[in-house]
């Protein structure tokens, strides 16, 4: 299968619509933001929780692919996501903030999204940060799906009652690349063919970015799409279903991106969620 991208100047909900129907697989979106307003962020992230800590670096609020079993009980599921969100919109006048406001209009403006998970009629800010580490690996090779069977189940059902969860598309934005490293890559195994679940991998299988994943376990070697990463710069993919990593960062700076996730609701809607 040949990967498809298109290289593109603006977001917009035809482009949404191209990756659900599957006829395009990465959009590339250049300069998705005016530079200047990505200054002077940085010196904020030290106040920031650090809401879920890997190895590689960190994310905050929480993702939903974290919403664990081991969180235990539904109530309490929820209410770590909750809490997790629920600190973010509390720094609300933070230049870091004001990027994601900025982003979180294009996507309801543009792509016609509106937010998925609403608490208490309070709107919070469904926008994730990931901070990567200098000399580190970078994201583990995955696809959303591969997290499904370890997501808290009652969240989960919440979730796929609502949007075609499985076909869900990623946006990002790299708010600042690393002097060296941090591409995007994309292989041509689909989660509906390779089911490859997360925690039946090894950390060497999720950073080999030749798909040893995929041929420890009798598959293919995958083709790739790579992508460099470019401070500015946007993608829009088919993260649910395309097994896709981060690869290593090199240097001295971190790589810090902002992003969500967005899928086609039961009701013919766009939602987003982080
Ligand atoms: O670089 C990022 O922010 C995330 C890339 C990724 O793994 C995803 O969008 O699913």
């Amino acid at each position: 299968m040949d990967i498809k991208v298109s290289h593109e100047t603006f977001f917009r909900k035809q482009l949404l619509r191209k990756l659900m129907d599957k006829t395009l697989d990465v959009a590339v979106i250049n300069n998705l933001f005016d530079l200047n307003v990505l200054n002077d962020f940085e010196k904020d992230l030290q106040d920031f929780p650090k809401d879920l800590n890997l190895e590689d670096g960190y994310f905050f609020p929480l993702p939903y692919s974290s919403i664990r079993m081991d969180h235990g009980n539904k109530q309490y599921a929820f209410q770590a996501y909750k809490d997790s969100y629920m600190n973010l919109s509390q720094v609300v006048s933070t230049p870091l903030n004001q990027i994601s406001k900025r982003f979180i209009e294009i996507i309801e403006r543009e792509g016609g999204c509106k937010p998925l998970l609403v608490f208490d009629n309070i709107k919070l800010n469904p926008m994730g940060f990931r901070v990567l580490f200098s000399n580190k690996q970078g994201i583990d090779i995955h696809c959303e799906n591969a997290f499904l069977n370890q997501l808290e189940r009652k969240f989960k059902e919440q979730l796929f009652e609502k949007v075609d969860l499985e076909n869900a598309i990623s946006i990002f934005v790299t708010i600042s690349a690393p002097d060296i490293g941090g591409g995007l890559t994309i292989f041509d195994k689909e989660w509906e063919s390779v089911k490859i679940n997360m925690n039946e991998t090894s950390y060497e299988e999720r950073h080999d970015s030749e798909g040893a994943m995929f041929v420890n376990r009798q598959l293919s070697k995958p083709k790739r799409y790579k992508h460099p990463c470019k401070t500015g710069e946007a993608i829009v993919f088919r993260a649910a279903q395309m097994w896709h990593g981060i690869e290593k960062i090199e240097g001295s700076k971190e790589r810090i991106s902002m992003g969500c996730f967005i899928a086609k609701g039961k009701d013919g809607a766009y939602y987003y969620w982080a």
